[in-house]
């Protein structure tokens, strides 16, 4: 059984998705940012950056929901999210991982809290920065729909698309959101009308986006 400490519409989103997705037995632990739950001492025991989400496995705390992505649909290898060692789309799939982790995590913490990278002051010119950096990474995605789709790895749905989905619902307060690329207006329709997204959405009470 997992346990998955979140909050609603962050960073776990994505992991609480696929633990539908994949029909795996778990158990959520609110933990409202809202409400600083994330800074308590015993939730630092088990998440030192104080941040949402973490999974335990088997006993012990996974942090980064991406690499976490990466553990569960490693751990339920049959239900097809993850290529396999050896698949041709495995360099891919590590590649978009990789890279929309790195590219767009920092970007969007950048947005919304923007007096982490160079204080108060200078606020309003790092949110600039990073929507700049976000709607670079969304040309980029763009195209790799528009040569691949439907999904990011081509015909097969996988880990990408929960990660990609749940980054590109967070350009919702953005001023371009990513629905403004065609392809990936078409992308999301498709992602849009999943079951367990839509539960999701239902679960933590969210009723923004889903319906574009
Ligand atoms: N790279 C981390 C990002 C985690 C993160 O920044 N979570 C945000 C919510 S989306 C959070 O917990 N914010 C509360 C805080 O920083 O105090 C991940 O993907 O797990």
């Amino acid at each position: 059984m997992y346990q998955l400490y979140y909050s609603p519409s962050t960073a776990s989103l994505a992991v609480h998705w696929m633990l539908i997705e994949i029909g795996a037995p778990f158990e959520l632990v609110l933990t409202d940012i809202d409400a600083g739950a994330q800074k308590t001492p015993d939730y630092l025991k088990l998440n030192p950056g104080g941040v949402v989400p973490t999974l335990i496995v088997d006993g012990a705390p996974v942090l980064e929901s991406t690499a976490i992505l990466m553990l569960l649909a490693e751990r339920h290898l049959d239900k097809g999210l993850a290529p396999a060692p050896g698949e041709p789309e495995r360099a891919a799939y590590l590649q978009w991982m990789v890279y929309l982790a790195n590219a767009l995590m920092p970007s969007f913490r950048a947005w919304y809290y923007p007096h982490e990278p160079a204080g108060e002051a200078h606020a309003e010119v790092a949110q600039a920065a990073a929507r700049a950096r976000v709607e670079a990474v969304w040309d980029r995605v763009d195209a790799q729909l528009a040569a691949k789709g439907p999904f990011m790895l081509g015909e097969r749905l996988s880990a990408v698309d929960f990660l990609a989905t749940m980054l590109m619902r967070w350009s919702r307060n953005l001023p371009r959101q990513a629905t403004a690329w065609p392809n990936i207006a078409r992308y999301l329709a498709r992602m849009r009308a999943m079951p367990s997204l839509r539960e999701v959405h239902a679960r933590e009470g969210l009723t923004d986006w889903i319906d574009g």
